[in-house]
């Protein structure tokens, strides 16, 4: 009988523990932490221009669909990723996007973050490390909702728009800070 009391007490404490943590990540963010925002995110996704949802799209879609545009020289088909972050620091950003069953999708696809003051601009290859997240590195960002990452259709073939995540990685500058 002991025996079987002391394991009871041993999954009560490990539960309560679980409960405590599960509490801290929605209550008040504990380090490190992440703000996901998809195509479909109610809050923090906006477009301009024509964007097209797609929920094939070789099924590499974070979440369940991609929105996608034609190229267009002028670019003018533009979404943004805006979160709206809880603190001042440093937070890694990656972009996600779909495959590309057509073979139409850009290799130079512009993607632009703005961070504290700064505008840094990468050309991706839509075509290769589809369906997982890819870094673009860590830049330093303000507290609110003043920064944000967007892309457009002024590449070399059609444009993706699926889902940016901001990982805080803490107030210290890290190593490889954009
Ligand atoms: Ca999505």
């Amino acid at each position: 009988m002991r025996k079987i009391v002391g394991i009871g007490l041993v999954v009560f404490i490990f539960t309560t523990v679980g409960v405590s943590l599960v509490k801290g990540m929605t209550e008040k963010p504990v380090e490190p932490f992440e703000i996901i925002i998809d195509n479909s995110s109610k809050e923090g996704f906006t477009t301009k221009g024509q964007w097209m949802s797609d929920q094939g799209q070789g099924g590499q879609n974070y979440g369940t669909d991609s929105l996608w545009a034609y190229v267009n020289p002028k670019g003018t088909d533009i979404a943004w990723w805006r979160p709206n972050l809880p603190k001042d620091g440093y937070y890694e950003v990656f972009i996600w996007y779909c495959g590309d069953p057509n073979n139409d999708h850009a290799t130079n696809a512009p993607f632009i973050v703005v961070s504290d003051g700064k505008t840094d601009t990468f050309a991706i290859n839509l075509k290769k490390n589809y369906g997982k997240w890819n870094s673009l590195g860590i830049f330093r960002f303000r507290k609110g909702d003043k920064g944000y990452v967007s892309t457009n259709s002024g590449g070399n073939g059609n444009a993706i728009a699926d889902a940016v995540k901001f990982v805080f990685v803490g107030t210290r500058k890290p190593k490889e800070t954009k």
